[in-house]
C-alpha cells in the first residue's frame, strides 16, 4: 500500500489530497472540509471490456448525490486515468471547472508512476540475462516492494515515526529522511561497498520537489558517485501526461529542471504505454512526437485552442523555448510486461552510465558499437509501439 498527500488551495479554498493505492482498487480522499464527503465507487468499463475508452460506471455507496457530484467523479477518474477501481471520496465547496483541474494537477503530482515496478521488473529482467543485481530503496515510504532490497532506508529511518515524532506529513517527513540520509551517508557507503560485484538500481522517492528544488538527494548521488559507483538517473513519467498538452509541457519542463539539477547522466523513460489505448483518442500527435520531443510550435497550437491554457500564451511559449533551447529531453517508452522495451531502457541506460564499455557481459564489437551510438532500426522500434496504439 503507498500514501500520498497533499494540501493546495483552490479557489481560496483549502483542498485536502489523499491518494492510497491497494492492490485491487485506489483510494482517493478531496476534500475542503478537513473531513470525508460523499463516497463513490468508480471502474472504467473498457477495463473490463477493452473496447470503450472512457465509459465509467459511478456508484454512491453514501452521502449526497447530485449532478455535480457525479460529474466531478467521472471528470477526475478521467483526467486521472484510473487503472484500478477508484474510491473517491468527494466533499467540495465549489465545482468549478477551474477548481476540478488544479485538483487533477495536483494528484497527478502525487500519484506513483511506476518506480518500484520498474526498479523490480528491471531487476528481474537483468538478472535473466546473468547480470548480478541488487536493488536498493532509499523510499522511506515505499511500501509495495515486490523486489527484496538488498538494504533498505527503513533500516535507518522510518518515515511513520518521523511524522508521529514530529507532526510532520507525508512530504514533510520524506524531506527530513532525506536530510538525515544525507547526514548518515555513511550507512549508504556502507551498503554499497558490501555489493561491490553486485549491479546496483537505486529505487528512490518520488516527490518532485526532492529533484528540483531540494539538495539532499543531488548530494547523496554526488557522494555516492565519488569513487564508488558510476549512477545514471532514470527518471519516469507517466505516459499518461501525453493525453493533455499542458501536462506534457510540464513534464518536459520537469525532465529539464531535474536534469540540470541533479547533474548525472540521465534517461527519461515514458512508463505504463500499455495503458495508452485507453486514452490513444486523446492524443494529438503520433506517439513519435510525444517520445522524441518534435517540434514543439505545434504544442503551442494545442495550448491556444483551449481557453485554460491559452490565457497563458505568453508563459508557455517561453516554457517551449527554454526546453528547446536545451533540447535535453526525450523518452524511452516502457511498458514492464514488454521484453523488447526493457531492453531498450536497458542498452540506452548502460550507455549513460558507461556499463557498456565496462561490464562482463558477452559482446560483439558491432552490438557494442550499435549500443553506444544507440543504433535502434526505426521500423522495429516503431512497430514495437504500434500494438499500444488502439488504430
Ligand atoms: N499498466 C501498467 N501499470 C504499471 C506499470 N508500471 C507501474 N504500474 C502501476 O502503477 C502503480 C504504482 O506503481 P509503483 O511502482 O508502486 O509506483 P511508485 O510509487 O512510483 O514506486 C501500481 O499500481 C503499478 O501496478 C506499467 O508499465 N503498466
Ligand atoms: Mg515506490
Amino acid at each position: 500500500m503507498t500514501e500520498r498527500a497533499c494540501g493546495i488551495v483552490t479557489n481560496n479554498h483549502h483542498t485536502d489530497i489523499v491518494l492510497k493505492s491497494y492492490s485491487n482498487r485506489t483510494l482517493l480522499i478531496v476534500t475542503h472540509f478537513k473531513k470525508f464527503g460523499t463516497l463513490l465507487i468508480i471502474n472504467r468499463e473498457s477495463a473490463v471490456n477493452d473496447y470503450s475508452s472512457d465509459v465509467f460506471t459511478i456508484k454512491t455507496i453514501f452521502g449526497n448525490e447530485n449532478n455535480d457530484i457525479d460529474l466531478a467523479a467521472r471528470y477526475i477518474a478521467q483526467q486521472i486515468n484510473i487503472e484500478k477501481s477508484l474510491l473517491l471520496s468527494i466533499a467540495l465547496k465549489d465545482y468549478d471547472l477551474n477548481t476540478l483541474k488544479s485538483i487533477v494537477a495536483a494528484i497527478n503530482q502525487i500519484k506513483p508512476c511506476g518506480k518500484t515496478t520498474y526498479c523490480n521488473a528491471m531487476s528481474k529482467f537483468l538478472e535473466s540475462i546473468g547480470r548480478k543485481v541488487a536493488v536498493i530503496n532509499i523510499d522511506p515510504a515505499n511500501e509495495n516492494m515486490e523486489y527484496t532490497p538488498a538494504a533498505d532506508i527503513s533500516e535507518l529511518i522510518k518515515h511513520e515515526e518521523v511524522m508521529a515524532h514530529f507532526g510532520l506529513g507525508p512530504n514533510g517527513a520524506l524531506v527530513y529522511c532525506m536530510e538525515f540520509l544525507e547526514t548518515n551517508i555513511k550507512w549508504l557507503i556502507t551498503k554499497v561497498l558490501n555489493l561491490k560485484d553486485h549491479y546496483l538500481i537505486f529505487d528512490c522517492p518520488g516527490q518532485v520537489e526532492l529533484y528540483t528544488h531540494h539538495k539532499s538527494v543531488s548530494q547523496i548521488a554526488e557522494k555516492l558517485n565519488q569513487n564508488l559507483v558510476r549512477l545514471c538517473s532514470v527518471h519516469l513519467v507517466d505516459s499518461h501526461h501525453c493525453s493533455d498538452p499542458g501536462k506534457y509541457l510540464s513534464s518536459l519542463i520537469l525532465c529539464t529542471t531535474v536534469m540540470l539539477q541533479i547533474g548525472l547522466p540521465h534517461v527519461n523513460i515514458m512508463t505504463k504505454f500499455d495503458e495508452m489505448k485507453k486514452f490513444s483518442n486523446q492524443l494529438a500527435f503520433n506517439i513519435d512526437f510525444y517520445t522524441e520531443v518534435l517540434d514543439l510550435n505545434y504544442l503551442l497550437e494545442q495550448l491556444d485552442e483551449n481557453p485554460f491554457t491559452a490565457k497563458y500564451k505568453k508563459l508557455n511559449t517561453a516554457l517551449v523555448s527554454i526546453i528547446e533551447d536545451y533540447s535535453l529531453v526525450s523518452f524511452i517508452p516502457l511498458d514492464v510486461t514488454n521484453k523488447a522495451l526493457l531492453l531498450q531502457v536497458k542498452n540506452a541506460i548502460d550507455k549513460a552510465n558507461g556499463y557498456v564499455f565496462g561490464g562482463n557481459e558477452p559482446r560483439d564489437v558491432q552490438t557494442l558499437l550499435a549500443c553506444a551510438v544507440g543504433a535502434v532500426n526505426e521500423t522495429e522500434k516503431m512497430s514495437t509501439l504500434d500494438e499500444y496504439l488502439s488504430l
